[in-house]
């Protein structure tokens, strides 16, 4: 049985983290594409030579050529420009419609098969055009936003009861960042629900700072936006694609129906497998969860009819 393919489109702050993980975690061979001379061809040399100190058993290319993706089994999209100070994810998407829309067709063309995990922003919209350019079985395109929503909201509630990460669960529902919804009656901390052991004051605060958490990295960095959380996100999905885990991840999924919405990409809960995504899992929500999750549809929906004009324009 030969490796796996893993083809990163961008090679940029995410995608080389991506490679480095996928690397460490063996879990295929990585090619690193972008239109940048040198860069991906630079990250990939330099990753290949950290292999005998990390003793992993992969290869690593970079390309600028897009049919040097052929055959891959999963391509991580993260093509596209992403924040600095002052901008809003809105404000990406008239360049980065176009990107992906061109990446989009050598998706097409040279890996029909893949999985395709789309990061770049604004995420509900750029995975939706994926989808529609590609032609791909909604099974086979999916965003990666939830997780690492999820996973912010984690951290700041192990921070605040000052326990491991690993006795919190939280789960996130909705659109990304500031559109999300933090489902509290899914949220425990070694089993205790969450509204038990922290104030409702409290919980609002850190919902905030959920929501705010990818600008506070922006703020920080100035000069982009985060990029090690959202690689170990996506790495965390393409891992249960690759092996088969069937986890079940908090990701942008194109719903038909399930949480009363259809024909939108929007952040629920799914179980990831060979098959892509393999079902949408619905979980009970109380009746301000539920509205919660319609008002926040209509902003997604705008934003996908924005494209149109984008794209003609
Ligand atoms: P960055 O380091 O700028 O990398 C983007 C790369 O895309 C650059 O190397 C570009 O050269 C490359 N690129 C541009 N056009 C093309 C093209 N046509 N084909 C191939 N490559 C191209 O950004 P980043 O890696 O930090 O972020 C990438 C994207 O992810 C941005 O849109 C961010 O906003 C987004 N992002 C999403 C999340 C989510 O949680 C959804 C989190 C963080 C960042």
């Amino acid at each position: 049985m030969g490796r796996n393919k893993i083809a990163l489109i961008g090679a940029g702050n995410i995608g080389g983290t991506i490679a480095h993980l996928a690397a460490l975690k063996q879990l295929g061979d990585v090619v690193l594409y972008d239109v940048v001379e040198g860069m991906p061809q630079g990250k990939a040399l330099d990753l290949t030579e950290s292999g005998p100190i990390d003793a992993f058993d992969v290869s690593l290319a970079g390309s600028n050529t897009i049919s040097d993706i052929a055959g891959a089994d999963v391509c991580i999209v993260t093509s596209g420009l992403a924040r600095k100070p002052g901008m809003s994810r809105d404000d990406l998407l008239g360049i980065n419609a176009k990107i992906i829309s061109e990446v989009a067709a050598g998706i097409k063309t040279h890996a029909p098969d893949s999985l395709v995990i789309v990061l770049t922003n604004p995420l509900d919209a750029m995975v939706t055009l994926m989808k529609r350019e590609t032609g791909f079985p909604k099974e086979r395109v999916v965003g990666m936003a939830g997780v690492l929503d999820s996973a912010r909201y984690c951290s700041f509630l192990a921070m605040e009861l000052d326990v491991s990460v690993k006795s919190v669960q939280a789960l996130v529902l909705g659109g990304h960042g500031d559109d999300m919804v933090p489902v509290w009656s899914s949220c425990t901390v070694g089993g205790v629900p969450v509204e038990r052991l922290i104030s409702a004051e409290r919980l609002d605060a850190i919902e905030e700072r959920t929501r705010k958490a990818g600008g506070e990295i922006v703020g920080l960095l100035k000069t982009g936006s985060a990029y090690y959380s959202p690689a170990a996100a996506a790495v965390r999905m393409a891992e249960s694609y690759l092996l088969d885990k069937k986890e079940i991840l908090p990701c942008a999924a194109y719903l038909e129906g399930e949480y009363d919405q259809r024909d939108i990409y929007l952040g629920v809960p799914v179980q990831i497998g060979a098959g892509g995504v393999e079902k949408v899992v619905e979980v009970p929500l109380t009746d301000a969860e539920k509205e919660a999750v319609k008002i926040l549809a209509s902003p997604a929906a705008e934003l996908v009819g924005a494209l149109d004009k984008v794209l003609a324009g």
